[in-house]
């Protein structure tokens, strides 16, 4: 068997050589956490390469996703098919799974996307309660696992540590082990140039048990690990390293972080950690030794397959971690609105749909940022989820919007969980990019983002999303929904939930009257876009409107139908499923936009830049293009001139008439 530093080279000079061959990448942090990297994956970490996806497999991240070669080189030389040495020569081309940075939907074994420093710490931290809360449900016996990182100077320094950090402290997380890559060197230089904090008081503070070690020495940084293991409240593990350990005149220096070593420095590196092979040549004995430790947990995991044959939850427990969820609920539900349509704003819509959606649904994990009262996401029955009922299905995750998002990618990725988590609309641009993450990587998490325009009145421009709605329609993948009343919120939430993407839940604060009060054979909302009333006469106008703004449409269509206009009114509740619409359906509800026979018009609360789209350029835009302002809502309609008696006579004019 070879030792623990030559297994540990095979890291370092995949590293180096990759990213010679791409000419771009970050070699430092895979050579400087090489030794530690090894002692968790010979050593600590379970999983099976054979299986990728084994339910019970520990999870592993690694925050600090500019060193991506390490996790490549670990997954190659423990066993895992994919990546081969032929992926590894082509790190970063557009053909390889190897990509700049860790990507989960490219490589099996890659739990979570990283690159975005610090998210893969807060990622993290929601497969640990996802973890603990499906342990509560189905036990030891069928999950009983630990979450482990490698994180950075970056990760620890970025605002999201704090969030992610308190929560993990709160919640007592004791099965995720942070291993931080303490190598005092960022881009720019030593960590001296811009931080003097003590970071492990700090964690220690937060309620996390912290250890030091000296990262180089893989036996010292087992000890620390198994310490940490024995250790119930989440660990921070200090290894101290040498970024680009091996590389002679570079090592320890900010030249290691992000480019090529180049060939000289190379050779000589070789010469310096005794590695005489070719590049991207593995000895035999190195080879031989990591494939022996990448099979070490085949026993562990046929033992769990054969508690599971032996358990009466074997179907509950598989269904729920392939993540099929019935919509069972919603035809009856959605019956009792249209017998009784009830006026409720549509937080408050979500909140009654929610009641039904979380019994049905057990996946379902609820929560807020500290709104939970405002955002109208715990029903009734849901029980904290904390560090004493990990069973309890409502995490109050705090003033934490950031470390929310992530964590609930966490446990969307973990599997087993539909993490849904509120705040108010305007504040999805503290967690803007953690949303954007569950975008690239088809996470399956429901925001529920309330207070969705000025029509939440008092409280003003800094709590009145403007720009919002359209700019979270620009992320690629992401479901936006602005139902417009009760039927329509029931709709939207059946289809976040039949979507393998995250989806945003855009709810009023106010009020609304019932729009929809008949019934329809399929999920209209799912569509986008649909025809809630038809012109009577010839069709010279189409009405589009969103939320709340399709209450002041329906008033405004039929002030111009009594006109003789005919005049389509379309509720929008998402653009982007509209856009995902077939031809044919697109243009029944939408004709060519070309055609100037038909008056486009565009109503929503919020900036009007991009409902050309659909209105054409000679249409009609009606929003709010500067900051809302701090009045009573229909003082605000009013003020904005988003009512019916302001839009009507500009339509009239248009027109000509
Ligand atoms: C949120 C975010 N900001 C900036 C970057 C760009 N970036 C990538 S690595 C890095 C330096 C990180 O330093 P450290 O974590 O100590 O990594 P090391 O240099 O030790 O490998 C920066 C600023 C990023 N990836 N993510
Ligand atoms: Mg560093």
């Amino acid at each position: 068997m070879p030792t623990q530093r030559r297994l540990a080279n095979a890291i370092r000079a995949l590293a180096m050589d990759a990213v010679e061959a791409a000419n771009s990448g970050h070699p430092g942090m895979p050579m400087g956490m090489a030794d530690a990297a090894t002692a968790l994956f010979t050593r600590h970490l379970k999983h099976d390469p054979s299986a990728p996806n084994w339910p019970d497999r520990d999870r592993f991240v690694l925050s600090a996703g500019h060193g991506s070669m390490l996790i490549y080189a670990l997954l190659h030389l423990t066993g895992y098919a994919r990546p081969t040495i032929d992926d590894l020569r082509k790190f970063r081309k557009l053909d390889s799974p190897c990509a700049g940075h860790p990507e989960n939907f490219m490589l099996e074994g890659v739990e979570t996307t990283t690159g975005p420093l610090g998210q893969g710490l807060a990622t993290a931290v929601g497969m640990a309660i996802a973890e603990r809360h499906l342990n509560s449900v189905y036990g030891d016996d069928l999950v009983d696992h630990r979450t482990w990182v490698i994180a950075g100077d970056g990760c620890l320094m970025e605002g999201i540590n704090h969030e992610a950090a308190g929560l993990a402290g709160h919640l007592k997380l004791g099965r995720l082990i942070v291993l931080w890559d303490d190598n005092r060197i960022t881009i720019d230089g030593s960590t001296d140039l811009s931080r003097n904090e003590d970071v492990m008081a700090r964690h220690a503070a937060m309620g996390w048990h912290t250890v030091e070690c000296d990262g180089m020495d893989s036996a010292k940084v087992s000890k620390a690990l198994d310490e940490a293991t024995a250790d119930t409240r989440p660990s921070l593990v200090r290894c101290k390293t040498i970024i680009g350990y091996g590389a002679p005149t570079k090592q320890g220096t900010s030249a290691t972080h992000g480019a090529a070593l180049g060939a000289e420095e190379i050779a000589l590196a070789r010469k310096e950690l005794g590695w005489s092979d070719e590049a991207f040549v593995i000895p035999d004995d190195v080879a031989k030794g990591w494939r022996d430790a990448g099979a070490r947990s085949a026993k562990t995991r046929a033992e769990w397959h054969r508690r599971l044959d032996a358990s009466a939850s074997k179907a509950d427990f598989l269904a729920r971690m392939e993540g099929k969820l019935g919509d069972e609920w919603l035809k009856p539900y959605i019956d009792a609105l249209l017998a009784d349509p009830p006026k409720v704003a549509t937080r408050k819509a979500s909140e009654m749909a929610l009641e039904v959606i979380t019994t049905a649904v057990a996946a379902t994990i609820g929560g807020s940022a500290d709104l939970t009262g405002s955002n109208n996401t715990k029903t009734k029955a849901m029980q904290p989820l904390d560090s004493t009922n990990y069973g309890g299905r409502y995490i109050y995750y705090g003033i934490r919007e950031f470390g929310m998002a992530a964590a609930m990618n966490g446990m969307a990725l973990h599997g087993g969980i539909v993490p849904y988590g509120g705040t108010f609309l305007v504040f999805s641009d503290y967690c803007r990019n953690a949303i954007r993450l569950s975008a690239l990587q088809n996470a399956r998490v429901v925001y529920v983002m309330t207070h969705d325009s000025i029509g939440l009145g008092e409280d003003g421009p800094t709590h009145q999303p403007i720009e919002h709605l359209q700019s979270l329609r620009l992320i690629p993948n992401l479901a936006v929904y602005r139902p417009a009343d009760a039927v329509e919120t029931a709709e939207c939430w059946a289809a976040a939930l039949a979507y393998e993407g995250p989806s945003v839940l855009a709810l009023s604060r106010q009020n609304l009257a019932p729009m929809r009060t008949e019934a329809a054979s399929t999920n209209l909302s799912a569509r986008g876009a649909y025809r809630l009333k038809e012109a009577s006469a010839a069709r010279k106008v189409i009405l589009l409107a969103t939320g709340s703004e399709v209450e002041i449409a329906a008033e405004i269509a039929q002030r111009l139908e009594a006109e003789g206009i005919g005049t389509d009114l379309v509720s929008m509740p998402s653009t982007d499923r509209f856009d995902l619409q077939d031809g044919a359906y697109r243009e029944d509800i939408l004709p060519d936009v070309s055609n100037k026979q038909i008056l486009r018009v565009s109503i929503e609360a919020g900036t009007t830049i991009g409902w050309e789209r659909y209105t054409g350029l000679h249409g009609l835009r009606f929003g709010i293009d500067r900051f809302g302002a701090s009045a009573p809502a229909p003082d605000l309609y009013a003020h904005f001139g988003l009512t019916a008696d302001a839009i009507t006579p500009q339509i009239l004019e248009k027109l000509g008439q």
